[in-house]
């Protein structure tokens, strides 16, 4: 696989503990933030945009608030502005939910007693909140450091250092796992090795995370062997079983590419259908099933992301729906539930390579599809269920 930098052989140094960062990394609290900060800022009459994201990952609320003011030069106090963020994000910390990937990763750390903590630049009093719905996760993490016990909030050392010392770990024989700049630099400030999981894995933000060991697209890509810790055995013919995703909407034309260069046909689905439910860490290949409105039920195999080798301006959401249809579908609708993950989205140097690439993914949906669990959801009423009236055909 082309920038996998994190293969079996490529070996690391052998850890014993994990620090994990929480926001963004084992939890997506980014987008109840984002919800709130664009609450406040409509308020003083300004237009959110999103803007100044990466610069606010991993800091703290008031250095993050007077980021916020800055950018949209609003006439408060970070003190003011951070009051009225709270007060929305209180209600919402108990909706945070887990990231792909996270449960299954700390479940297996647990299991095989690899002590392991949370080093989170929150106050202790929103960790509770948020941790709030997470089953078992107090025994999960004997050991959680917030940012209001420490001196000096992430990109300093202070967080990770007193994890270690509260595990009674040296810091070189810890793992950071991070989402933010900040919290890469603070790993290694730490004397500590780090994989980055960026929360944005934009290729602009790529030079942020340069000091990190490894770089993932998500934690289903986290292989404990190359740290010297037990290997995770679960995939099931070639592919990871997890949480379905259940989207649809109509195919829309996509870059028209498919067909004509890789002989690949995909069905594209529009943004909105999806938006909601794949938070940009999420890139990737999964396998699933299809339901097109009037034709039936078919094994798909998708990519999601901006496919690195024609650097796409957009993300797309791109099946392969693995049967021979003698003509174009585009308008219908298409429902898909998501069973399974293949791999991360790579490059590759030549259009032959990706194009092999694509049909040996083909192949894993297409035998892994026929097995429990992912058998099961060619069943399931969303793939067929009417539409309503006024939006169904002709
Ligand atoms: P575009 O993405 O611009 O629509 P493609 O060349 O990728 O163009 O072709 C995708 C279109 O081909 C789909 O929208 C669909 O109508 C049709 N199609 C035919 N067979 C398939 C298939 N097996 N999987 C997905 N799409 C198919
Ligand atoms: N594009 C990439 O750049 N890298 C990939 O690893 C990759 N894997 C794909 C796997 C599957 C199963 C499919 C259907 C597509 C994949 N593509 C990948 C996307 C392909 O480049 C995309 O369909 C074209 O960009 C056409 O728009
Ligand atoms: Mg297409």
């Amino acid at each position: 696989m082309g920038d996998d930098n994190q293969h079996a052989d490529h070996h690391q140094h052998d850890v014993e503990y994990i620090l994990f960062d929480l926001d963004g990394t084992l939890l997506d609290t980014e987008s109840l933030v984002d919800a709130s900060l664009k609450i406040v800022v409509t308020r003083y009459g300004k237009n959110w945009d999103g803007r100044g994201a990466q610069k606010r990952l991993g800091k703290r609320p008031l250095e993050a608030a007077a980021s916020v003011i800055e950018d949209y030069e609003l006439p408060c106090t970070p003190f003011d502005f951070n009051a009225e963020v709270l007060a929305l994000l209180q209600e919402r910390w108990v909706h945070a939910r887990v990231l792909p990937g996270a449960i299954r990763l700390v479940q297996h750390l647990h299991k095989h007693n690899v002590p392991i903590a949370i080093a989170s630049s929150s106050p202790q009093r929103n960790i509770q909140r948020k941790l709030a719905h997470q089953s078992g996760w107090t025994e999960y993490f004997p050991v959680i450091v917030a940012g209001d016990m420490v001196k000096n909030g992430k990109p300093a050392p202070d967080i990770f250092l007193e994890a270690a010392r509260l595990l009674n770990a040296e810091p070189s024989k810890c793992l950071v796992i991070e989402d933010a700049p900040a919290g890469v630099l603070a790993g290694k400030a730490a004397g500590m090795q780090v994989v980055a999981v960026p929360s944005m894995p934009s290729k602009d933000a790529r030079p942020l995370y340069s000091s990190a060991d490894v770089i993932l697209s998500s934690l289903l890509d986290f292989q404990p062997e190359v740290w010297g810790l037990p290997p995770l055995n679960d995939r099931i013919g070639g592919a990871l079983p997890m949480e379905p995703w259940y989207i649809g909407g109509p195919v829309i034309k996509g870059f028209g590419r498919g067909s004509k260069i890789l002989g690949i046909p995909t069905a594209n689905l529009p943004t909105s259908a999806f938006s909601s439910q794949l938070a940009d860490h999420v890139c990737g290949i999964y396998i699933g099933w299809a339901g097109l409105s009037n034709r039936g039920i078919y094994k798909m195999v998708m990519s999601v992301g901006w496919n690195p080798y024609f650097d796409n301006s957009e993300k797309t959401v791109e099946p392969w729906i693995l049967h021979d249809f003698s003509e174009d579908f585009h308008g219908e609708e298409l429902r898909l539930i998501v069973v399974g993950y293949i791999r991360p989205e790579a490059n590759f140097t030549t259009l032959e390579d990706l194009v092999e690439k694509i049909h040996e993914d083909g192949r894993i949906a297409k035998a892994a599809l026929e097995m429990k669990p992912f058998s099961d959801y060619a069943e399931d009423s969303y793939l067929t269920t009417p539409l309503p009236l006024n939006i169904s055909s002709n």
